[in-house]
């Protein structure tokens, strides 16, 4: 008895961590600002067939509109209800995407904005994504319904309400984050208004949560509304399944609130992984790929089974947040192509692809002015939908990273390797690298000035195999590069630095 209560508590303590992806979906993709439509139809056409585990949506409940004269993709971190109706959609096409997506084993993730509602000076009237009316002023959301009761304003000991020290933690989580209005979260009120919202997600059936700004609340107020969360809809989930928590902390280290403080909540995104490894890859500050062999809590990154890690996210593409202009987009797209290629063959974290939109970026004195430009939108201010090219990529401004070859291919080869040991590490001293994934796939990356030739030990079974990087397997043939592996488990790897993509990665499952 005592064994099994322990056995229970373990499980009810541990499964928070749990991406709750269908075994063998190792990653997820941040569909950023994408219609509901576009998912649900992305999900069935796309990331399926192709081993995605889920979606991270933009947030889905009722925000500001702001105007001046076109829309910030930002407009949707000002929360003014929980109803579900956004630019993304209203609840109907939300319940179709989520049924959609789970009948073909690709789970939502929800990106829960509940720190705060809308800034300070939004005002007062009915411009919202619903029609719901509030007062910025009077600190009234009926539609939800908080009042001025609800907020943090008393707490705050700053001068100006803002958060104005980093150092102080207290300011962090009592005071404002760039004017947003501050929920009390100490209230079981507000505790309780929350996990209302999260519930009727999980209701629904989405899979976990992505929570914003975890930073600026406190972690014993999360736990209690966490532990309001009710467990995963048994139409898609294994009864007694716990939704997925991932909290946004930006720890970069040196500042008083740590990573470390919220493991007991469930995941944290590990926002040193991608500063380091743009440093390396555009071998800034003396990096070179060699030093990436104790990559990972080698690095003084977080314990793996706590970190989500990704290469970019939808605020450091564009300046915001952190990391600055050491973090890799698609508009360094070789580079960028490196990293998620090593990100994803590497088994530290849960790893996460951006998909972006493309903007008018535009430096001024080194700041993109247009940092705040939001999706692809119509003359109303409606969002684009995704349209599909004749080949596969996408249209209308739309990057759909995920869908370039070398980034779809490494979400398939982490699903081949997954739960592989990393192997058969070796380096040149510089930029040129490899390891392997046990016996089951294998990488060679050449960021030097030169060429690299060399034989090097894959730990893979004899035989040839398709590179998925310049190409793929397709039929009995590969569409790209072939790599001979020996019966010794050696194979002859030749890059070229001036290779479109100069890196090569290979797996059983593209052995012809
Ligand atoms: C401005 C001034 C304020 C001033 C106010 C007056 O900065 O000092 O008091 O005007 O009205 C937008 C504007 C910002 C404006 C604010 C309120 O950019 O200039 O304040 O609105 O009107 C996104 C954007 C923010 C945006 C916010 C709300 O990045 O620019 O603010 O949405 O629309 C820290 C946090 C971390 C955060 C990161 C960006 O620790 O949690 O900064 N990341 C998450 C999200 C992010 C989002 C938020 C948090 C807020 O990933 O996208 O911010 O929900 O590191
Ligand atoms: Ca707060």
């Amino acid at each position: 008895m005592r064994v099994f209560l322990l056995l229970v508590a373990f499980e009810l303590s541990w499964a928070q961590y749990n991406p709750n992806t269908k075994p063998g979906r190792t990653s997820i993709v941040h569909l950023f600002e994408w219609r509901w439509a576009d998912i649900a139809l992305e999900c069935e056409r796309y990331l399926a067939p192709n081993g995605f585990g889920g979606v991270q949506i933009s947030p889905p409940n009722e925000n500001l509109v702001i105007t001046n004269p076109w829309r910030p993709w930002w407009e949707r971190y000002q929360p003014i209800s929980y109803k579900l109706c956004s630019r993304s959609g209203n609840e109907n096409e939300f319940k179709d995407m989520v049924t959609r997506c789970n009948n073909v084993g690709v789970y939502i993730y929800v990106d829960a904005v509940v720190n705060h509602m809308c800034g300070a000076a939004a005002g007062s009237g009915t411009h919202s994504t619903c029609g719901s009316y509030f007062n910025s002023e009077t600190h009234d959301f009926p539609a939800v319904p908080y009042s001025g009761w609800d907020f943090n304003d008393w707490k705050c000991k700053t001068g100006s309400g803002e958060i104005e020290n980093y150092g102080d933690p207290y300011q962090v989580r009592d005071c404002r984050l760039v004017s947003l209005l501050d929920l009390a979260l100490e209230k079981d009120y507000v505790r309780s208004k929350v996990a209302e919202y999260m519930n009727h997600l999980i209701d629904i059936g989405v899979a976990g949560f992505r929570i914003d700004a975890s930073k600026h609340m406190w972690p014993g107020d999360m736990k209690a509304f966490l532990d309001k969360l009710k467990n995963l809809s048994t139409t898609w989930f294994a009864e007694g399944t716990r939704p997925f928590i991932f909290q946004e902390v930006i720890d970069l280290g040196g500042e008083a609130i740590k990573a470390s403080d919220y493991y007991g909540n469930g995941r944290v995104t590990e926002f040193k992984y991608g500063a380091k490894l743009g440093t390396v890859i555009r071998k800034w500050s003396g990096e070179k790929m060699a030093y990436l062999k104790n990559w990972g809590e080698g690095w003084g990154f977080m314990p793996s089974d706590k970190a989500v890690v990704f290469v970019d996210n939808h605020d450091n593409q564009r300046g915001h947040g952190a990391g600055g202009s050491a973090i890799l987009t698609f508009w360094d797209s070789r580079q960028y192509k490196m990293a998620v290629g090593f990100m994803l063959a590497h088994p530290y974290g849960f790893t996460r692809v951006m998909s972006s939109f493309r903007w008018p970026r535009y430096f001024e004195n080194g700041k993109d002015i247009n940092d705040w430009v939001g999706p692809p939108s119509n003359g109303d201010g409606s969002t684009k939908s995704v349209t599909i090219n004749p080949d596969t990529t996408c249209g209308n401004d739309w990057v759909c990273e995920h869908r370039w070859r070398q980034i779809r291919n490494m979400v398939i080869f982490r699903n081949v390797v997954d739960g592989q040991p990393f192997t058969n590490w070796w380096d040149n001293n510089s930029n040129q690298v490899a390891f392997g994934r046990g016996n089951k796939g294998f990488i060679v990356f050449n960021n030097d000035d030169w060429n690299m030739s060399e034989t090097l030990q894959t730990g893979l079974p004899a035989g040839t195999y398709c590179d998925v990087i310049s190409g793929q397997k397709e039929g009995n043939g590969c569409s790209g590069i072939k790599i001979q592996v020996n019966g010794d488990g050696t194979a002859y790897f030749q890059i070229s630095n001036s290779a479109e993509d100069p890196f090569v990665a290979i797996h059983v499952d593209a052995k012809l």
